[in-house]
């Protein structure tokens, strides 16, 4: 038996979106299914893949099953040292494992607010308390990254990382909902924008089959943003 990751809707589940662009941008020879979430079918693969009662879930080549995107990319980037998942420098590697925990654990009111859907983009989208300080702290741990590792970006620790991957929904939010950020966020968001790995991820799930209703918004509607700063490679 060899690994398998279950994941989610590529459009909807964040989660699953941190450990996919890790397969997709290294190139990790590691096969994937996927389920469309809140579905009886959903239920049924999760059921396989017990004790995991949620996406991303990597089974192992023993049958046993790991969850939680945290220790996936961990187990990924251990089973796969040579694809440098983590920063090589010790130093460097310690902001980047700090920055993807945070995240891990952080930023509910902005996950709350403003559900990761790369089928839509809004305008005129409200900006609670909560939300701008989640904003605020995203904005300073990306500022502070770039301060504590010496490398001027686009990514947080040098090369693209786990951290990285962790934050892609963060910046999918801040693009797809107009969240009001500084312009060294927003370069940061078109990096991901233009990112070929995330390109085709999104592209693949819009190709997943009709929008799922669970995280649709009122809101006014704008085409897909287009990274304003970086051009697309
Ligand atoms: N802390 C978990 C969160 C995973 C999670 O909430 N996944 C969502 C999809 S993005 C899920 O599986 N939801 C299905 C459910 O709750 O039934 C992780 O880091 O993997």
């Amino acid at each position: 038996m060899s690994l398998l990751l279950l994941l989610g809707d590529r459009s909807y589940s964040s989660w699953s979106m941190r450990i996919g662009l890790l397969v997709e941008r290294f190139a990790l020879p590691v096969p994937c299914r996927f389920g469309r979430l809140y579905t009886e079918d959903f239920r049924s693969l999760l059921a396989e893949f017990a004790p995991a009662r949620t996406v991303p879930a990597l089974r192992l080549p023993t049958g046993a099953v790991i969850a939680e995107s945290l220790a996936i990319a961990e187990e990924l980037a251990a089973r796969f040292p040579a694809a440098g998942l983590w920063p090589a420098d010790p130093d460097i590697r310690a902001v980047a494992r700090s920055l993807a925990a945070e995240m891990h654990a952080g930023f509910a009111a902005l996950r709350e607010a403003c559900p990761m859907n790369l089928r839509a983009a809004y305008r005129g989208v409200p900006v609670n308390e909560h939300v701008a300080a989640d904003l605020a702290r995203i904005e300073l741990l990306w500022d502070w990254a770039r301060a504590a590792t010496g490398r001027p970006g686009p990514w947080l620790c040098g090369d693209y990382s786990v951290a990285d991957a962790f934050f892609a929904p963060v910046a999918m939010r801040i693009a797809g909902y107009g969240l009001p950020v500084s312009a060294g966020a927003r370069a940061y968001v078109d990096a991901h924008l233009a990112d070929p790995a995330f390109r085709r991820w999104r592209a693949a799930g819009l190709a997943e089959g009709p929008d799922q209703d669970f995280y649709r918004c009122d809101f006014d509607r704008v085409p897909w943003p287009e990274p304003q700063t970086v051009n697309p490679s």
